[in-house]
């Protein structure tokens, strides 16, 4: 019997995000966020809480690579907050050193630990300043322009001792999230309940394009200028989860599926890989979706060092007949938990969006290398809350039972495709730590750590920090 395995120069490790665990948020120079003013505002946070002090991570750094350390993570995957490095976000704006220092004493004390940094320039920290001056990526010729001053910045300060570069986290959160439902900051959309300004039917296309160009124009200036003096290299990070057709013998639902995949993620990797848009994005939404000059596409096509992928979960796709909504985004279907016959894509977790069916892993992972050329993958996020875990006893807390199945399901399958001839290189668990996850606040627990916010950011290990650790000695081939 062969039992399948994971190259020897396969590396795991955890992630997290700046706004998600540092707190301080108005320490040493640094300016609010969209996320500050956002979560400061009304009925926005399902438990009104902000990221004023989260993990308290500004003041911890120590403790949280010590705690790294004691895991065995190889790879520590953070974001840097721009509203840190240059307060007011602009390209003439002046920059924070003390911003700077931190994330420069971060990348010391992992380089020292025998950690490697991966860093993403942008998980969804824009500077407030750059909001209202120009309503951030609603404006593509600013926005571009004060990123790629904040992008060089950021490598002229970590770049030699710093390989691994995510330009953005996640742009269909970014786009959708901020400028269709208003669920994330900035919460533009067409409810004038919900906002005051929005169109949900054409901002978040038009974010969408920003953020390509965005990505193209700092990967470009990458390569010219840095590549070959730091030896590193860049990619983008994109969500995306699994699709099962709801009726699996209705060539509609089985054509949604693919549709529902090309909105969440060609719509970004198809630019980046091929050079166009989907052909159902263009059929669906016409001029509202921007068109590339050639100069931008140039930019943008082979862009990708590898492919940044954070993936949670699946749902069963059912086509809708009719048109679609103006402000649809999602291909005109239905995303659903049950399929035809009744049956659950799987158990339910904290998150109302998130149910783990790990087969999707392996689905997705062969889908991505079979329509991009089998490109290099890392894995930059994946894991699960826990229904209820906020409310439980510690001792039945630490021992995260429905957790530990998830990675070890969900690491079984990166496992089978890796096998199959999947191109993955690299897995980060999401996340290292407890942390405030955007609009449900800190009702939600990611962590593989227990954040004790209630007794100064206490942290306690749950079990499936040494089950992760356990699965990767497993799989991974010592030569
Ligand atoms: C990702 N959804 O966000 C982010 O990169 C993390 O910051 C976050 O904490 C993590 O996943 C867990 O949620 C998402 O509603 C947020 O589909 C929401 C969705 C997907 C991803």
């Amino acid at each position: 019997m062969t039992t399948a395995t994971l190259p020897p120069d396969f590396r795991w490790g955890f992630a997290t995000a700046s706004y998600q665990i540092e707190g301080a948020y108005n320490e040493d120079g640094r300016l609010p966020s969209i996320w500050d003013t956002f979560s400061k505002t009304p009925d926005k946070v399902e438990d009104g809480t902000n990221g004023d002090v989260a993990c308290d991570s500004y003041h911890r750094l120590e403790e949280d690579v010590a705690l790294l350390k004691s895991y065995g993570a190889q790879v520590y995957r953070f974001s840097i907050a721009w509203p840190r490095v240059i307060p007011l976000g602009g390209r003439n704006d002046p920059i924070n050193e003390k911003g700077l220092e931190y994330y420069s004493k971060l990348v010391d004390a992992l380089l020292a630990a025998g950690i490697e940094p991966v860093v993403t320039l942008y998980h969804w920290d824009l500077p407030d300043e750059l909001y209202r001056r120009y309503r951030g990526p609603l404006n593509k010729e600013e926005f571009v322009a004060d990123f790629t001053r904040y992008a060089r910045v950021v490598f002229d300060a970590l770049g030699p001792r710093v390989k691994k570069w995510i330009t953005f986290n996640e742009p269909w959160c970014i786009s959708v999230l901020g400028y269709n439902t208003g669920k994330h900051a900035p919460g533009r959309t067409s409810d004038r309940k919900l906002s005051p300004e929005g169109d949900g039917s054409r901002e978040p296309w038009i974010v969408g394009h920003t953020l390509l160009v965005a990505h193209g124009t700092v990967v470009d200036i990458y390569r010219r200028e840095y590549k070959e003096k730091h030896g590193g290299e860049i990619g983008i990070t994109l969500n995306g989860d699994w699709a099962e057709p709801w009726d699996p013998e209705d060539p509609r639902d089985i054509e949604a599926c693919t549709r529902k995949i090309e909105f969440a993620i060609s719509w970004f990797a198809d630019p980046i890989y091929h050079g166009k848009y989907p052909d159902s994005m263009r059929k669906q939404l016409g001029d509202r979706l921007p068109t590339f000059t050639d100069e931008e596409i140039a930019l943008v096509k082979g862009s990708n060092d590898f492919y940044g992928m954070n993936h949670y979960c699946a749902n069963y796709i059912r086509h809708r007949d009719g048109e679609p909504a103006e402000d649809d985004v999602a291909g005109n279907l239905d995303h659903l938990f049950e399929d035809k016959f009744g049956n659950s894509i799987g158990p339910e977790s904290n998150c109302p969006w998130l149910r783990p069916h790990a087969p999707g892993f392996r689905k997705l992972l062969k889908w991505l290398a079979d329509r991009y050329g089998n490109p290099k993958i890392y894995v930059t996020e994946n894991g699960t809350s826990v229904k209820g875990e906020n409310d439980m006893p510690l001792d039945q807390l630490l021992d995260d039972k429905f957790r530990q199945q998830y990675y070890r399901d969900y690491i079984g399958a990166l496992v089978e495709a890796a096998n199959e001839g999947v191109n993955v290189k690299m897995y980060l668990a999401w996340s290292l730590l407890d942390n405030f996850e955007w609009s449900e606040g800190y009702q939600s627990r990611f962590g593989v750590t227990f954040v004790d916010y209630k007794n100064g950011q206490k942290r306690i290990p749950k079990k499936s920090a040494s089950v992760v650790r356990e699965l990767f000695e497993k799989y991974i081939r010592k030569e």
